[in-house]
């Protein structure tokens, strides 16, 4: 099984000390589970509700999807809540689960064509919609992008692609929060180089 390479980067709103924004990665067996969320607002409170989300990942992350979006719903529900996207990966198929509840934007990034992965409306804590699994088949190459709002895709589609395909994914994390990303919100990027 070849080495999955991995990038993240996350900041938070420029003038602010706490990140609303977090991020999980955790690798067990053949499975690598990553998760971008995002704390509503900034500052104080939404940092709040980013910690206690990355607590409740760290003990469900073995569960299966709707049942850590509907824990984490429990867990949020005295905070302002979340938006999160969890992408769950058996390395052994390079086959993908995604589901996303909110404005977190994942993409995957083939040799010539991008695809989304669908988020459902709603805010983890506050009103969790029905989750659904998208599946999808990765291919070795492949760059699975995961981005919160602080960074829109206009923004990171001027980041060139060939770079972005080719360069160690975390100096391309780097690169896109120091360049793409926008001042006025905390703002992660989480990138995995099948
Ligand atoms: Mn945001």
């Amino acid at each position: 099984m070849d080495e999955v390479k991995l990038g993240v980067a996350t900041r938070p709103t420029l003038g602010y000390v706490e990140n609303g924004d977090g991020y999980f990665i955790e690798r067990w067996d053949d499975k690598l589970f990553l998760a971008v969320f995002d704390g509503l607002g900034h500052g104080s409170v939404a940092a709040k509700a980013s910690e206690i989300c990355l607590t409740t990942l760290k003990k469900t992350y073995t569960k299966d999807l709707p049942t850590i979006f509907s824990v984490c719903d429990h867990e949020l529900k005295r905070t302002r809540g979340v938006v999160m996207g969890i992408a769950l990966i058996d390395l052994s198929r390079r086959a993908l689960k995604y589901a996303g509840v909110g404005n977190i934007t994942t993409k995957v990034m083939g040799p010539r064509q991008s695809t989304h992965l669908i988020s459902m409306d709603g805010i983890v804590g506050y009103n969790l919609p029905r989750i659904r699994i998208f599946p999808y088949q990765l291919e070795r190459g492949d760059l699975l992008i995961m981005h919160s709002d602080g960074i829109s895709s206009t923004s990171l589609s001027k980041y060139p692609r060939e770079r972005m395909r080719n360069f160690d994914p975390q100096r391309v994390a780097d690169e896109v929060l120091n360049g793409y990303a926008k001042k006025e919100d905390d703002a992660t990027i989480l990138i995995a180089h099948i």
